[in-house]
């Protein structure tokens, strides 16, 4: 309870800030960004997500929590409109299943657009396969309008969920995320190997882009080329940072 105290407080006071990690294609060129949230607390320093978005989703304050996210990640798309070297990012946002079901989850999402003048094409929203079966066809139904607006739907952690084909086809989707736990053993675990290639093959089929996440070494970032995979994440590109060091980020490998 006092850690919901101080996240109740922590959100008055805007304690939180976005950091971004890099999205990269086979030609070692940023496309996008992942937006993941920071607590800037008084006493406990920088807490990871992992510490408080349970608590946040169980108390409801993911909720307020979550507009504050897609609003600063919309500010950021709006400022970067303006800077040359940024204008093209993507930057892709982590909705909550509780976000996603709020019977005015849609309209929020486009108020925050026309209050931001972000341009939707620029906004990626990560859903999980686990909040989508909760409501197949109320995320349907919201994913179709959210697309009609230009934004992009990514499916998130792709692989560990409830993964229904059935569901993947009639899924209004743009990309999917291959869990990190599959590139985690990619060159030492034969199935692995064989789930991601699958995994690309089929992502492409249903014309997807497929992004792997949880890339480590360079290695492993020439074995997912090598299986037809072209948009990584992960710490060999680049830890989630402040705003301010993406402006100098430099691939590796490059
Ligand atoms: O960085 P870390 O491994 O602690 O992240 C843990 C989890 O928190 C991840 O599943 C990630 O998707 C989630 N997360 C990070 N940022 C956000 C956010 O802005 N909104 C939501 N809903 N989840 C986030
Ligand atoms: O659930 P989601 O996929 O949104 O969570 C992404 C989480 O994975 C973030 O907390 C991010 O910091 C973490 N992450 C990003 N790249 C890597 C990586 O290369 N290795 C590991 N172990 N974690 C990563
Ligand atoms: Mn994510
Ligand atoms: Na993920």
């Amino acid at each position: 309870a006092a850690l919901e105290t101080d996240l109740r407080e922590g959100l008055r006071q805007e304690q939180f800030l976005l950091y971004y990690q890099p999205q990269v294609d086979s030609k070692h060129q940023m496309f996008g960004v992942e937006a993941l949230v920071r607590w800037q607390h008084p006493q406990r320093g920088l807490v990871p997500p992992g510490s408080f978005i349970g608590l946040a989703e169980a108390s409801g304050l993911i909720e307020p929590l979550g507009l504050w996210i897609l609003r600063t990640a919309c500010t950021q798309i709006a400022h970067w409109s303006h800077n040359p070297a940024m204008a093209h990012l993507q930057v892709a946002v982590n909705i909550s299943a509780r976000q996603l079901h709020h019977a005015r989850f849609v309209e929020q999402v486009l108020a925050i657009l026309d209050e931001t003048g972000a341009n939707p094409e620029r906004l990626e929203l990560e859903l999980t396969e686990s909040q989508l079966v909760e409501d197949m066809e109320g995320a349907i139904t919201k994913m179709k309008k959210l697309k009609e607006h230009g934004i992009h739907l990514s499916l998130d952690d792709f692989g560990t969920g409830y993964s229904s084909l059935n569901h993947l086809k009639r899924l209004p989707l743009d990309q999917l995320k291959i869990d990190q736990s599959f590139v985690r053993d990619l060159l030492i675990d034969a199935n692995d190997l064989s789930i991601v290639k699958a995994i690309v093959g089929m992502g492409h089929s249903l014309h997807l882009s497929v992004l792997a996440e949880g890339v480590e070494t360079q290695e492993q970032r020439d074995m997912l080329e090598q299986l037809g995979c072209i948009f990584y994440q992960g710490y060999w590109f680049g830890r989630p940072m402040p705003v301010a060091q993406l402006q100098d980020w430099r691939s590796p490998g490059a």
